[in-house]
């Protein structure tokens, strides 16, 4: 096993969210979120799946936080579902729903499991969409600081963490440039819009927490890359930038500079998020945050000619990502030389492989070597001087990933959907040895 060289009180994780792993999608309360929506659009999600029974995680909680136990998992990321807990998205809030997140947090925490919480990962109650197009208007924004609000109030005293967003550049752009997620928009406009409403839905939570005295660290969580041009040629290198300012820069500059990036800006023109900007919003927007998550699990590659496939010398994932963690070293490299950076946690990476389950075993040695090259990139960048505070695996248990369905298996734990058995995966014996062998144990850097 190899080691890598992480500060002292460096966290090892796993993470999960909501509409991925909990299931119950009817009960005790929980209003529809757009995802339920979504998914009962014929031709959206592979196989016609949804989230209804996912892992069935809200009937086996118990037997989870059990099995996350036995895996040695020092914390565990989270989502919260907002229409679990408040059903219209406004109003009334939900107890049975906020019941469950208190028996997961208590449940962590008699476990020595550390809770990180993440506010929004991408299930927004169906009503905000239906009766005000959702996060195209800005008052979506403010019920999200409500709702942050109350959640601060409920377990804000017993989490490690808050994170407001999970990856805003998936609800934009695949849920409003693209359409490839819910609420399934193709409109660019509607993307730039929907994105500064997110960033501002961020800057007021975390005020607005901040105002009720909640001590929690709280941050973002952006899905990030490094982008590399095809060729050396001009113009691929300028497909490179441009696509870095798109996804990258977009989130980074605002949140941390206090405006968006010129290149891209410039690429949105008439489309971009300039009518809905007010005075004063980059001011919220730019609230200091206490750590930065991020989300690694391939590099960008661009190309003028549209070409988008790179060369792939380690390989492709089950998704059809290239491996590549050296681009994880790159990545923190370059944003810890281009912003004033609160401490990093890489809160999501992992891959999806054609795992098999054969005699009760799943012999996954890719996404061990996965791990492996993802955690030495990870150190490489901990040497060279970025603050790394911990990294948390995707994922716990193979879960519903999204238009994927089913289909793509992204767990340590391998989950069987009839039986709803788990079965730890060689990658989740070999994780439990790598946090034993690293925990307490600072090496020298
Ligand atoms: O499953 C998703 C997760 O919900 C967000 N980040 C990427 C993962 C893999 O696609």
């Amino acid at each position: 096993m190899s080691t890598y060289r992480f500060k002292e009180d460096f966290v090892w994780g796993v993470a999960t969210s909501s509409y991925q792993i909990e299931g119950a999608a009817h009960e005790d309360g929980r209003g529809p979120s757009i995802w339920d929506a979504f998914c009962s659009v014929p031709g959206k999600v592979v196989n016609g799946e949804n989230g209804d029974v996912a892992c069935d995680h809200y009937h086996r909680l118990e037997q989870d936080l059990d099995l996350m136990a036995e895996l040695g998992m020092q914390a565990y990321r989270f989502s919260i579902a907002w229409p679990r807990v408040q059903p219209d998205g406004r109003g009334a809030f939900n107890e049975k729903g906020l019941g469950f997140y208190e028996r997961l947090v208590d449940g962590l925490l008699k476990r020595g499991i550390q809770p990180f919480a993440t506010l929004y990962h991408w299930d927004l109650p169906l009503a905000l969409q239906e009766t005000q197009n959702g996060w195209e208007n800005r008052d979506t924004a403010y019920r999200f600081a409500d709702y942050a609000r109350k959640i601060g109030s409920v377990l804000g005293d017993r989490v490690a963490s808050i994170a407001t967003h999970n990856e805003p550049w998936c609800t934009a752009w695949l849920g409003n440039a693209t359409g490839y997620f819910a609420p399934g928009n193709a409109d660019l406009k509607k993307a730039a819009n929907v994105s500064h409403h997110l960033l501002l839905s961020h800057g007021l939570a975390l005020q607005a927490l901040r105002a009720d005295g909640v001590k929690a660290p709280l941050g973002i969580v952006l899905n990030q890359s490094p982008a590399h041009g095809a060729t050396d040629s001009p113009e691929d290198q300028a497909a490179a930038s441009l696509e870095y300012s798109k996804f990258v820069s977009w989130y980074m500059d605002p949140l941390f500079k206090g405006e968006y990036p010129a290149t891209a800006l410039q690429w949105y023109g008439e489309n971009g998020p300039q009518e809905v900007i007010r005075e004063g919003d980059f001011d919220i927007i730019g609230t200091p945050m206490d750590f930065l998550g991020i989300n690694y699990y391939t590099r960008i590659f661009a190309s003028a000619s549209g070409e988008k496939r790179p060369p792939g010398v380690l390989g492709f994932t089950d998704m059809d990502w290239e491996v590549y963690p050296q681009g994880l070293t790159e990545l923190l490299s370059g944003l810890n030389a281009n912003y004033k950076l609160p401490p990093i946690y890489i809160t999501e990476n992992g891959c999806a492989a054609r795992d098999v389950l054969d005699n009760g075993r799943v012999r996954d040695t890719d996404r061990i070597e996965f791990y492996d090259l993802h955690l030495a990139a990870l150190s490489d960048a901990a040497q060279k001087g970025v603050d790394v505070a911990g990294y948390f695996a995707w994922s716990l248990m193979d879960n519903f990933e999204w238009a994927s369905g089913y289909d793509k298996r992204f767990g340590m734990v391998h989950v069987d959907y009839a039986s709803q058995q788990r079965t730890p995966k060689d990658s989740a014996h070999w994780y439990r040895d790598v946090i034993a062998q690293h925990v307490g144990a600072a090496l020298p850097r």
